[in-house]
């Protein structure tokens, strides 16, 4: 374990190298959801694949800038599914973006993720790692230097809530408008690793992304995206469920690039969606 956190750090380094460096052109392919790539995601893609493939414990990779897992030692333990850089479209407006890791046993339901970490590049480069406990890191000159373990409180300020506001359900806008009413302020970058790093460093709040009219399913990845960030809220103290109010990590991976109605927060919003969504 601690050499894949090892490679996530060299990754986090060279990554923000490229994104310092790098042309922000797109490159000639789409990844598997269909969207057009920059050659930062391909760059970074590249990245960390180089640097997991070091590792003999690793049996498996999978991307989501990838349409299938690879594996890369028969023998290995671990699996790891990453988001190299995301939220990339906001490189351009130089907002900040992030990698997300989740490292897996046996396959990538959520009852199997062991252990997860994300990547922030912003004013500065930032690393969460949660184990037992969720750690918070700062890369400073060549290291990544411990700032403090994170808690979430049982109930927070803040309000990100994803997804276009024309296509939510109406208990949905209920559940948002309610929250607001409460005196919760809107905090929403576009990009889940600086909006969720918000909350779990402010204390708490709420990120939702809905299913929508158009998008029931909503559109963040079970396997690179939401698994690994629900097993940080949990290990903080708070909670991540669905639209069902069902544990995020209970769900299975199922298709590689599958997504999820999903909701993060601490304890007191969490019990607000389940409010909201118990008669949906
Ligand atoms: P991009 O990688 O295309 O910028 O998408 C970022 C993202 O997957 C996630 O980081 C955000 O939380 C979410 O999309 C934002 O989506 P909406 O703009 O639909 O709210």
């Amino acid at each position: 374990m601690t050499e894949i956190i090892e490679a996530i750090k060299k990754s986090a380094k060279r990554i923000q190298k490229a994104i310092n460096e790098e042309e922000l052109t797109y490159a000639q392919s789409c990844n598997s959801s269909g969207e057009q790539q920059l050659k930062l995601d391909v760059q970074s893609d590249m990245i960390i694949e180089e640097e997991l493939s070091k590792i003999a414990s690793i049996k498996t990779i999978a991307s989501e800038e990838k349409s299938d897992p690879i594996t890369i030692n028969e023998n290995g333990t671990y699996l790891v599914g990453y988001d190299p850089l995301d939220g990339s479209s906001l490189v351009d407006v130089n907002l900040s973006v992030g990698s997300i890791f989740g490292i897996y046993e046996k396959s990538f339901d959520g009852k199997n993720l062991i252990a997860s970490a994300y990547v922030v590049y912003g004013p500065r480069v930032e690393l969460v790692v949660a184990g037992v406990k969720v750690e918070r890191f700062v890369l400073q000159e060549d290291n990544f230097i411990f700032m403090q373990e994170i808690c979430l409180k049982d109930k927070g300020k803040l309000n990100a809530p994803g997804a276009t506001q024309k296509h939510w359900y109406p208990h949905h806008k209920e559940l948002v408008e309610s929250l607001f009413q409460e005196g919760y302020r809107l905090r929403y970058s576009g990009g889940m690793v600086p909006d969720l790093h918000q909350i779990l460093c402010k204390g708490g709040g709420l990120f939702s992304y809905p299913g929508t009219n158009d998008k029931p399913e909503g559109k963040l990845r079970r396997v690179f995206e939401v698994f690994p960030f629900a097993y940080i809220f949990e290990k903080a103290g708070g909670e991540a469920i669905n639209d069902k109010g069902v544990r995020l990590l209970e769900l299975e991976c199922g298709n590689i690039h599958a997504t999820t109605p999903c909701f993060f927060g601490s304890k007191y919003e969490i019990e607000k969606v389940r409010e909201f969504y118990a008669n949906a």
